[in-house]
């Protein structure tokens, strides 16, 4: 019988424009319908599967998605749109069905395949339209807003290549190409009547209209068509479905019709292909700046289309009225990545509207809103006037006159002071001046955001400690967190289940009812049915770990994961040099403060950063030595795990016992991983960075493994750093670095860890690992005799769980909501 979804509100759907249509049919048919004629080969392909099953899901959504729009567009409501260069989604189906509640349906659509859902889930391919935290941010943000019945969109670009796929070929990392639209996208739709046109390069002219009105028009340029793509998101069992909206560039028609009436026809047609690279790669770098003219391409076109697309629903329903365009419209900026979509509103509503400057001024200033996600001076993005003085004359001509208005009121603040206009204007000067893109958005912005409560603390009185004297109400902190939907109910469906027997069903929307677990740490049968839950999860993790990295990770000992983007503040070489002191301890006979233990590190390097991929490197030495060594497999194993992505943190946090989150104090300016790790019932060792700070004063000293320099301190020892003393001092690491120096590691390959080493004992080490090294050694340590007593590791398990309430995305949206976007 065919069933129809509806809202659950019980309400009934009220008749719009469009006729209601007949209800689709029931998942398990319109999924036979799927496999009968999508044209499959028949063979129950798992692949094939997945896009038959995929499709019928989206079918079970789109009446619920023309609901929203439609919805939304009727109450005029408040419209946020979140711009963003990444987006990294992972997979849509797990996550669609759990939300949806459609996991029995699809089940019983399955029953008649010899292939379990679990293993057609596993053929979808991750959508990996980012690096690292920021862009999983964002898609957490997505699907806490739809959860949380919010109208907000999220605009970002359809990469054809996602981040890259990463395979380790002798301990080095190499990067593979991700077509992960290869076998097709079953969840987007192309919605060619929203595609809008993006202008480049060319010059701009002025002219007089009849009233006498000085115009600028931006002429002879090239343009590019910005082809709409809509990915539904579903929010948790309420009947909102959001969008994401994924503009890919295409060539437009006329694109050099000139060469091509010149007869050169094949010419013209190959040169279609300038337009479709805008949106062919995703940049690889993580919390350092790209600097490359395509970067700056694909930022323009991504806040281009996507302003020209709001503006012409607000013109649509308004038409040229913009009075009240900025009590209805937000527009998020995912760090300073869109931020050239402050000069380009400036210039649809001047140049294209027809609005006064200050008019257009008011508008943009009150809708923006800029969210800085790193104090790393390498990932401040800066442009080369003489580029965009090029690809975008106009937009150039904007930031020059917002940057004379604004430093009109600097003059004011600071009269007389000359130094700070040089130093607070957007146009940083000299023989190759370039455009602050942060100060940019900053000028425009009516609210500036750091992600966590010291990251925040320290823009306020570093990075932009003169804007914060300038504007100190646009600061504000909105401390990060992760959708429970996906990072714990999905992701850890036997912990979801003894959570839900115990608690009911209130956590999956209301994540601080976990703080009821509390109650539970003194019964012995929940604690008993905890560590079962964990040690299936460590099973599984072992079985993963054993397919892709060849190494036997037994489940009785403490499983330790580092798992993030490979860089040197993250510190990974800390926790390699951890793991050389415990080899060379078990080798000279010293196992009596040891707990058997399995260290796994994984991560991406930048394809262009040496250090990095020089980390991997010994990460895979280290873990070869190790491992081939029967003295030291009953106490230590070790292993890098290639291409780590989404998908496989759905795996690996459920089945940590302990989460390394050990950057240098002060830059790390969150952190989402570990609260990922938290929720699922990992412990933490880590230093005062980010969210650490926040999480620990959830849980509490007692069930958290605190080490290290703290911010201030890592900033008053940088003035004398000596590691070399450090090091001499340290028996423990005069040994490791001793065992390094001999060529242990690499005795095939001599020397190539010089610069590791010379890194460490640099003065110049910016990110301090000998300061911190006894420390760490020592909260492991602590670690180490924690885990040797079960059921007290168990009770302090729980109560990181209970404890991670705080750290749901739904609150950091929440926060959004009212402080922010005041919808
Ligand atoms: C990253 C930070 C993380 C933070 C995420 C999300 C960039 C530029 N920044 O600490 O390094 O958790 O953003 O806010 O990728």
């Amino acid at each position: 019988t065919p069933k129809k979804r509806s809202t659950k509100t019980g309400e009934s759907k009220s008749k719009t424009a469009h006729e209601p249509c007949e209800p689709c049919d029931a998942l398990p048919a319109s999924f036979t319908r799927h496999v009968r004629y999508g044209l499959s080969r028949g063979e129950g392909a798992r692949g094939e599967l997945f896009q038959a099953l995929a499709l019928s899901v989206k079918e079970q959504m789109l009446d619920d998605w023309r609901e929203t729009r439609i919805k939304d567009s009727r109450y005029d409501n408040k419209q946020v749109a979140y711009l963003s260069l990444e987006f990294l989604m992972g997979r849509t189906l797990g996550n669609a069905l759990l939300n949806l509640e459609l996991e029995q349906d699809s089940r019983e659509a399955l029953s008649h395949y010899s292939v379990s859902l679990e293993e057609i889930e596993e053929a979808e391919h991750d959508a990996g339209l980012g690096n690292g935290g920021l862009g999983r941010l964002a898609a957490c943000f997505l699907d806490s807003c739809a959860s949380m019945d919010l109208s907000v969109t999220g605009y970002g670009i359809r990469y054809e290549y996602g981040m890259f796929a990463q395979k380790i070929v002798d301990g080095y990392q190499v990067e593979r190409p991700d077509r992960w639209l290869r076998e097709g996208n079953p969840w987007e739709v192309r919605v060619p009547h929203h595609n809008v046109t993006v202008k480049f390069f060319g010059h701009t002219e002025s002219y007089v209209d009849k009233q006498g009105r000085r115009h600028m028009i931006w002429v002879d340029t090239q343009d590019v068509l910005a082809v709409a793509y809509d990915m539904p998101v579903p929010g948790y069992r309420n009947g909102r479905v959001n969008s994401l909206r994924l503009w890919k560039a295409e060539a437009t028609d006329d694109f050099d019709l000139a060469e091509f009436n010149q007869g050169d026809y094949t010419e013209a047609v190959a040169r279609k292909n300038l337009a479709e690279q805008i949106t062919m790669v995703l940049y690889p770098n993580d919390a350092s700046e790209n600097g490359k003219e395509l970067r700056l391409r694909q930022q323009y076109f991504l806040s281009s289309a996507s302003l020209q697309a709001i503006l012409k629903r607000w013109v649509h329903h308004h038409g040229n009225d913009f009075t009240h365009f900025a009590e209805k419209n937000v527009m998020q900026l995912n760090d300073t990545h869109p931020s050239i979509a402050v000069p380009e509103l400036m210039r649809l509503l001047v140049d294209e509207y027809g609005l006064e400057w200050d008019a257009a001024w008011a508008i943009t200033s009150h809708t923006m809103a800029y969210t800085n996600h790193t104090l790393l001076p390498e990932a401040l993005e800066r442009w080369p006037v003489r580029m965009m003085a090029l690809m975008l004359p106009r937009i150039l001509e904007i930031i020059y006159e917002i940057n004379a208005r604004y430093l009109d009121l600097v003059a004011h603040h600071w009269p007389g002071d000359g130094a700070k206009l040089a130093s607070m204007s957007i146009i940083q000067d000299g023989p190759d001046p370039h455009v602050r893109m942060a100060y940019l958005a900053i000028v425009a912005s009516f609210s500036v955001n750091g992600v966590a409560a010291l990251h925040t603390q320290l823009l306020k009185s570093g990075l932009f400690k003169d804007f914060y004297s300038l504007w100190p109400e646009k600061f504000n902190n909105r401390t990060n967190g992760v959708t429970p939907r996906r990072w714990l109910a999905h992701c850890n469906p036997s912990l979801a289940k003894l959570l839900t027997n115990h608690l009911g069903k209130g956590w999956v929307t209301d994540l601080s009812q976990l703080t009821a677990l509390n109650a539970l740490t003194q019964d012995a049968s929940f604690i008993q049915k905890w560590r079962e839950v964990k040690q299936a999860n460590k099973a599984v993790l072992a079985k993963m770990i054993a397919k892709e990295c060849g190494v036997e990770f037994d489940p009785s000992m403490l499983f330790d994961v580092q798992v993030k983007r490979i860089h040197e503040y993250k510190r990974q070489l800390l926790n390699i040099l951890h793991v050389i002191h415990l080899y060379h301890q078990i080798q000279q006979g010293h196992t009596e403060h040891l707990v058997p233990r399995c260290v796994l590190i994984g991560g991406k390097a930048a394809p262009g950063y040496f250090m990095a991929k020089l980390i991997i490197k010994l990460a895979s030495n280290v873990a070869h030595m190790v491992n081939c060594d029967p003295v030291v497999a009953p106490y230590l194993r070790f292993a890098f795990l290639p291409n780590y992505n989404v998908s496989a943190m759905e795996k690996i946090c459920p089945g940590t016992d302990v989460s390394e989150q050990i950057s240098t104090a002060g830059k790390e300016a969150s952190g989402t991983g570990n609260m990922k790790f938290m929720m699922n019932g990992a412990l933490t060792i880590g230093t005062l960075d980010g969210a650490n700070i926040e999480m620990l004063e959830e849980v509490g000293e007692d069930n958290f493994f605190l080490f290290g320099l703290n911010a201030e301190q890592v900033s008053q020892m940088r003035c004398d750093y000596q590691p070399q003393r450090i090091i001499a001092e340290s028996q423990a690491l005069s040994e490791v670095m001793a065992l390094l120096k001999s060529g242990h590691f690499n005795l095939l390959e001599p020397g190539i860890f010089d610069s590791i080493i010379a890194s460490i004992e640099s003065a110049d080490d910016q990110w301090m690992t000998a300061a911190d090294f006894d420390s760490y050694r020592l909260a492991q340590e602590a670690v180490a005799k924690a885990y040797k007593n079960p059921k007290k590791w168990t009770q302090m398990s729980i109560r990181n769980t209970a404890a991670s309430g705080r750290f749901s995305s739904d609150v950091t949206i929440a926060g959004y909501r009212d402080d922010i976007w005041k919808l």
